[in-house]
């Protein structure tokens, strides 16, 4: 082992951040410039479910805290772009690598949000979920990302609660209102769980990222910690998880939950969910329209550049 090596085996092993400038293993750099780079797809395609709401949000309050949440997730994507962009990773590669297809983004935003319920849920379940995530990557090995996902994770708790308060008014609300609410959980409910990757006997990079400590805990332990913490907040809204199998153990002190459909989690991920293609569309679009910016705002840098010499 080379004594490059064995320094940064030892910041590793007493947690001290890996920065840009030290050195670090190959594999390491494109580890992270692969979960960041998804990450922050994730981040950026995950704005068009909600996106598809801003119009038709209920009052002026709603549509004020979802223009900002959404507004939040792009901020997010930008943060993590610039982490990667530490690691040597080139944004326009990484986009670009996305809508080919050749990079992922998170299964759970190939998913339809039908009605005004499952705003609410996106919020409560699925950033709900992503902080589970996020806040045991505040410890994460690689400094940048690490400090990225203490601002992200603050914002993030902002938009878990906005969902809570929003499915609490549909709680108490009509029958009609019940009945939205329910089916939005029923919908959601099993690919939120997915978010958390493939269980930890089919997770191939898990070992690898863990003993680098860029994952601190593993996919079935985040999942677990989710249920656990979700279960009552369900209960609380006199709800139901249509998951007939779910039950508290005694023994291990925590939710066993049924089985989750992984068949439908790789299909998701190969590119054939509902609105996989929807998604890709919409970003190639937007990548399209936007040619004159990116060509007026490099004339600019250019002419500040020739002032300036
Ligand atoms: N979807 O070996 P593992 C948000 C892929 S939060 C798609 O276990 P790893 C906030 C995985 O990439 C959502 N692909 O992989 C928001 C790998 O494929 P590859 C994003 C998935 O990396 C809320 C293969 O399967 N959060 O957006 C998924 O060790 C509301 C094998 O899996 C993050 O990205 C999946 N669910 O663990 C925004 C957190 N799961 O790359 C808007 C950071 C796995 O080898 C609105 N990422 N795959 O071709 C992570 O923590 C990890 O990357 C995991 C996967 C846990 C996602």
């Amino acid at each position: 082992m080379s004594l490059d090596n064995i320094a940064f085996e030892s910041k590793i092993e007493k947690e001290i951040p890996i920065e840009p400038k030290n050195w670090m293993p190959e594999k390491y750099r494109k580890t992270l410039i692969r979960q960041i780079g998804q990450h922050a797809h994730s981040e950026i395609i995950g704005m068009l479910p909600e996106a598809n709401w801003i119009t038709r949000a209920p009052s002026l309050r709603r549509k004020a805290i979802l223009l900002a949440k959404v507004q939040d997730e792009a901020g997010h994507g930008m943060y993590l772009y610039s982490a990667a962009e530490t690691l040597g990773g080139d944004r326009y590669d990484l986009y670009q690598k996305m809508l080919k297809g050749e990079m992922k983004y998170s299964s759970i935003f190939n998913y339809p949000t039908l009605n005004w319920a499952d705003i609410g849920v996106v919020g409560w379940l699925v950033d709900g979920a992503a902080i589970i995530n996020q806040v045991a990557l505040c410890r994460t090995s690689y400094g940048p990302y690490a400090r990225a996902m203490v601002k992200i994770c603050k914002e993030e708790s902002f938009h878990q609660r906005q969902g809570y308060e929003a499915v609490t008014v549909l709680a108490k609300g009509t029958k009609e209102q019940k009945q939205m609410l329910q089916d939005a959980i029923n919908r959601w409910w099993w690919p939120v769980l997915t978010m958390f990757g493939p269980s930890d006997d089919n997770s191939p990079n898990s070992e690898q990222s863990m003993a680098w400590k860029i994952k601190l805990l593993s996919n079935d332990e985040l999942r677990q910690k989710f249920v656990n913490n979700t279960v009552h907040q369900v209960e609380a809204l006199g709800m139901d998880i249509p998951d007939s199998d779910l039950k508290w153990n005694e023994s291990s002190n925590q939710f066993d939950h049924g089985e989750i459909d992984w068949n439908e989690f790789m299909e998701v991920i190969k590119g054939n969910g509902i609105c996989n293609h929807e998604r890709i569309q919409a970003k190639q679009r937007a990548w399209d329209d936007g040619e004159w910016v990116r060509e007026a705002a490099t004339a600019y840098a250019n002419k500040q550049q020739q002032k300036s010499a």
